[in-house]
């Protein structure tokens, strides 16, 4: 054979093979080695060149029109695998990118009030709606402000009644934790006084307190909201109103109420509150042990003493005063059965109360 028909079927070879090579490859990677191993400068087709060199003169150009044929060839063959391959990749990538629009989104967890925040908040509104000015104080107090002021003097049975938590006192006067919101509403008697000179006065004082009491139906730490009315002639059926208003408002519908004789040093008369049973409708049931009556706070027209000791005149005033627990009304009306639950955090209740998801 002469070697011109050798470097002929040497070239058809190369083509052969490099075609097939193009056409298996995978990716743009692939395809550029291959380009190397044929067409580049030390690659299979300069390999075959380098015989052309070796011919006589008159054989070149013929051998040169079949090598540019072949370069050609494979040239045309790499664009065509190369666009190809781009296309493939491009279809991979937006597949991969995909994302499904009509999936429902991810929304952020959102929190919620407690309960009994949501509760201390709906019946503090109540009241301030009927006129009641809002009043906060500290809930480390002195002695004077939890219990003197209150008509509750130091040797006094209702000082140990209300199971105090002291504050080691630094040398000079015990502090405590307030066992009720009454210390505030003597702070702020004196500053509206102070600021208007004389009743009327009326004042819904929400917030935490702390007795050293824990049990089934007793948490150290617990809310009230306390309310009085101080100007000329307030009496009793002042009382009664404001509180047939207040728990028509807080259930949403008519309950009535009773009142029962009790004692209270800070009121004089003193009466317990009670409320028709707001799951029987009075007709006795189990939470009412039968009696259809609910017993839910604690009032009375204000001790002569307790306006006294702000320095307001109890020949010209009198007063109404009365306290309630936030935690013992929320459990009426959400229907929570025990609580515990307002205090241990348990995701499940927290979720069925709306305060997180
Ligand atoms: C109660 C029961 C009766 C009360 C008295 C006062 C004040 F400061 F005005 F004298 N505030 N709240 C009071 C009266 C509280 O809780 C069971």
């Amino acid at each position: 054979m002469s070697e011109v028909d050798s470097l002929k079927i040497r070239l058809e070879a190369l083509q052969t093979e490099a075609l097939a090579a193009f056409a298996a490859a995978g990716n743009l990677n692939d395809l550029q080695q291959l380009r190397v191993q044929y067409l580049g400068k030390r690659g299979a087709l300069t390999e075959v060149l380098k015989g052309v060199g070796k011919l006589p003169p008159a054989d070149r150009p013929v051998i040169g029109q079949h090598v540019n044929r072949t370069k050609a060839a494979l040239a045309t063959a790499l664009e065509q695998s190369e666009a190809e391959l781009a296309v493939k990749a491009r279809a991979v990538r937006i597949e991969a990118e995909r994302i499904d629009v009509t999936l429902s989104g991810r929304t952020a967890a959102c929190g919620a009030l407690h309960p009994v925040q949501q509760g201390l908040d709906e019946m503090t509104a109540i009241f301030s709606q009927m006129g009641f000015a809002v009043a906060e104080g500290p809930e480390i107090e002195d002695e004077f402000h939890n219990f003197d002021a209150l008509n509750i003097p130091p040797e006094h049975p209702a000082r140990a009644m209300h199971d105090t938590f002291f504050i080691k006192d630094s040398g000079d006067e015990p502090m405590l934790l307030r066992t009720h919101t009454s210390p505030v509403q003597i702070r702020a008697m004196k500053r509206f006084l102070s600021e208007a000179g004389e009743p009327p006065l009326a004042v819904v004082a929400p917030g935490r307190v702390y007795r050293c009491d824990y049990d089934v139906t007793h948490s150290p730490m617990f809310h009230q909201v306390e309310v009085f009315k101080v100007d000329h002639d307030v009496s009793m059926a002042h009382l009664k109103g404001v509180l047939r208003h207040f728990f028509s408002a807080y259930f949403e519908k008519n309950v009535p109420i009773r009142l029962r004789p009790h004692y209270f040093p800070f009121t004089e008369p003193s009466a317990e509150v009670d409320i028709g049973c707001v799951f029987c409708a009075g007709k006795g049931c189990r939470i009412c042990k039968g009696s259809g009556w609910l017993e839910v706070l604690g009032s009375g027209m204000i001790h002569p003493n307790v306006l006294k000791s702000v320095g307001i005149d109890t020949g010209k005033f009198s007063g109404f005063a009365f306290g309630l627990g936030v935690e013992r009304l929320v459990m009426l009306k959400q229907g929570i059965p025990d609580l515990r639950l307002f205090f241990e955090n348990d995701v499940r209740f927290l979720r069925r109360m709306g305060v997180t998801k």
